[in-house]
């Protein structure tokens, strides 16, 4: 096969391809499962200061084009998580730990226990779109994403990644926000802010009403997303929402993004999506005359104008 090995920010990746937060990566358990179906590198789930349950039911709708969730940052709190992390690393991928929090310092503070207890990177998470006072309420002022980034890099020594919302008609700005508080790279997208009615019972199904579209329908959106920003900011870019495919990979890669993140695929694909997503990647490079996923890198942008 193709080498399809990548650095980012100084992590060795066998191959682009991550586990997006949110999905299979609560657990070691799990994250140990998704490293050895081959993964390039693991996100966990987004962890907090105290346990948090979640939104009530139903939390998730399945679509036909991808899922609407509405969980709620459901997570058991940093203590009880460190074990998971530290244990999760003997799977031998990177462990980036995805951390959020209702202010810049509960951000920093969190990101700093990530590290210390053996995260490779961390992600914050400063775009979930449905969590009052968390996610994108914060995410969405690039000041507050500056100093949520200056913090977390001051409190810990590993590579930081700044995860952004699309719910904003400025995702550059705040990816220059994120580089200017000196963050390592920067992660687009989050999930879109949607909603779904249940005609006969004439109401919201989500029991939060509001929550987050993932899956393919999102694809177009992530792609401007990380075009735009590659555009915008020295910084490597990761690009996630609705990476199903290898050539949807690729779409990203010639974005600009250096890696990509499968989230909703696991559900549509299962597990084994990450070794099949590799080998259409290489098939694609292999058909089309490029030696490295370098190569590819933001192909798009020196195209058509
Ligand atoms: O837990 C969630 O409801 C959630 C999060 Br933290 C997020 O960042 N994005 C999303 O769609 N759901």
């Amino acid at each position: 096969m193709t080498d399809i090995s990548v650095e980012v920010c100084g992590l060795r990746l066998r191959n682009p391809t991550m586990l997006a937060s949110g999905v299979l990566d609560e657990t070691a358990r799990s994250m140990l499962a998704v490293a050895k179906s081959g993964a390039g590198a693991i996100v966990t789930k987004s962890i907090g200061i105290e346990p948090r349950s979640g939104h009530p039911n139903p939390s998730v709708v399945e679509l036909e084009d991808g899922l609407l969730n509405a969980m709620g940052l459901p997570n058991p709190g940093i203590d009880l998580f460190s074990k998971e992390v530290k244990e999760a690393r003997k799977g031998g991928v990177p462990i980036i730990g995805s951390v959020f929090g209702g202010t810049e310092e509960e951000i920093a503070e969190l990101a700093g226990m990530m590290a210390e207890a053996g995260a490779d990177a961390v992600e914050l998470n400063l775009s979930c779109p449905h969590a009052k006072g968390y996610g994108a309420e914060l995410g969405s002022s690039p000041e507050r994403v500056e100093t949520s980034c200056r913090l977390a890099k001051r409190a810990c020594g590993v590579p930081v990644f700044a995860k952004l919302t699309p719910n904003t008609s400025y995702i550059a700005e705040l990816a220059k926000a994120a580089e200017r508080g000196g963050a390592d790279a920067v992660v687009a997208i989050n999930t879109l802010k949607g909603m779904a009615i249940d005609p006969e019972a004439g109401m919201p199904i989500l029991g939060n009403r509001f929550g987050g579209l993932s899956g393919p329908a999102i694809k177009p959106v992530g792609i401007r997303c990380v075009y735009e920003i590659y555009e915008s900011v020295e910084i490597p870019v990761i690009g996630v929402g609705g990476v199903t495919t290898g050539r949807d990979a690729v779409e990203y890669i010639m974005a600009g993004a250096q890696a990509v993140q499968l989230g909703t695929a696991v559900w549509i694909r299962g597990e084994k999506v990450f070794r099949e997503v590799c080998r259409e990647i290489s098939q694609f490079m292999k058909e089309n005359g490029y030696d490295s996923v370098k190569e590819m890198l933001g192909v798009a942008h020196s195209g058509r104008h």
